[in-house]
């Protein structure tokens, strides 16, 4: 796709991002659009100058617990959607969600990720307040900072969440393009998914927004995601590739090239390069790890330990029982890439300072 004239494009507004000047949404769209490798290259090298500007070597780690896999959508591109006779089914009691927490924060990550379906058990019978608990118990346990995935819940639930300790609201979007998010989350609600999240950040918690990409995306509507994500002023910021799912309706399509998505956490990065940005096991495993982190994102999620029973989303199974979704396994391909797992208060000081910058814009407003 690029000619000479794209590639010194991209080297000029590469230089004009390293300058302090966020590209616009043409020039959005052309860094967006690039899928050569070595047009790609001065691209990741920008986004990793800009990362190394704001976070050092740091690189936080994220636990994840997929804690009840039960739900109610219909997500196309989800191997969890209702229905879904292949997807592993289980819910973990409050008690042995405490207990892999416990031992994710021995073994050094900076966040909980506490991760469900619309499981009807919450969202048909609006019992929140048992998702509080659950939150209460965990802060209690492990003192860490805590992220909520939960789908949509009401304002009320995201106050009680916050009031137990939950520090962020994670709630994708996965595309900004209204007919393409018909096709995706078929029957929810647009609208309410953005409402969520603003009413999380109401509630004090901080956000993150997600897209999907190699799923009938175009490099406008990434472009159109980046920009929404940067207006919003989401404070982390996510792009993963589709990974198709048996058993689903978009189970047999070929697996989209990951590019994409190296291309996207790297223009993420020079749009918004004080943001987190994951670079997610849950896509390609260990194997992925380092083509993400090189690409400019500064956070791994997705670990989860061997051995407690526990699926991941996109990748259910990969590298999990092998023990490899570990900040054991983790740390040694930070160190190849000169990188370093942060000290927890590193992460703590970063939560903080964004959520006392965020109440200055809003009082400012
Ligand atoms: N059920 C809640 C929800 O959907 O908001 C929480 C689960 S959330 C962690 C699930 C996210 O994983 C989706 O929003 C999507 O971005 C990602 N995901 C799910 N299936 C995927 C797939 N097959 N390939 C890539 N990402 C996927
Ligand atoms: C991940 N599997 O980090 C998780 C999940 C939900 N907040 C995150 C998509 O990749
Ligand atoms: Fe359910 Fe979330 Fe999967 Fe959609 S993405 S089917 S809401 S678990």
């Amino acid at each position: 796709m690029t000619d000479h004239g794209d590639r010194d494009r991209i080297g000029d507004l590469c230089e004009r991002a390293l300058g302090g000047e966020a590209p616009d949404r043409a020039r959005l769209e052309l860094l967006l659009s690039v899928d050569e490798p070595d047009v790609a290259e001065p691209l990741f090298a920008a986004a990793r100058a800009l990362r190394a500007r704001y976070f050092g070597e740091a690189v936080f780690l994220y636990g994840f617990v997929y804690f009840s896999t039960f739900c109610r959508n219909e997500c196309t591109f989800c191997f969890y959607r209702i229905g879904n006779r292949e997807s592993p089914r289980y819910r973990k009691t409050v008690a042995e969600v405490v207990a892999i927490c416990r031992g994710l924060a021995e073994s050094g990550v900076h966040l909980l990720d506490l991760t469900m379906g619309e499981d009807p058990a919450f969202h048909e019978t609006g019992h929140f307040a048992a998702l509080g608990e659950l939150v209460g118990c965990v802060h209690e346990a492990t003192g860490l900072p805590i992220m909520i995935s939960p789908g949509v819940v009401p304002a009320t639930a995201m106050r009680d969440l916050r009031a137990h300790g939950a520090d962020w609201y994670a709630c994708y979007q996965e595309t900004h393009n209204r007919e393409l998010y018909g096709r995706l989350r078929v029957g929810q609600s647009y609208a309410a998914r953005v409402a969520a999240r603003e009413a999380a950040a109401e509630a004090g918690m901080l956000v993150e927004d997600g897209l999907l990409t190699g799923i009938g995306d175009t490099a406008t509507d990434r472009a159109d995601s980046l920009l929404e994500m940067h207006a919003a002023g989401t404070d982390q910021v996510r792009a993963m590739t589709f990974v198709p799912q048996r058993g689903t309706p978009l189970g047999g399509v070929a697996p989209p090239d990951r590019m994409r998505e190296l291309v996207t956490i790297a223009a993420m990065r020079l749009l918004m390069p004080n943001r987190l940005i994951p670079a997610s096991l849950d896509v390609d495993g260990i194997a992925g790890l380092e083509l993400r982190l090189e690409a400019g994102a500064n956070v791994v999620t997705s670990l989860v330990p061997p051995t407690v029973g526990l699926a991941g989303v996109s990748q259910s199974e990969l590298d999990i029982d092998e023990g490899r979704r570990t900040v054991a396994e983790v740390t040694p391909h930070l160190a190849a890439l000169g990188l370093r797992p942060a000290a927890l208060v590193e992460y703590r000081d970063w939560v903080s300072h964004r959520l006392t910058a965020r109440t200055r814009r809003v009082a400012g407003r």
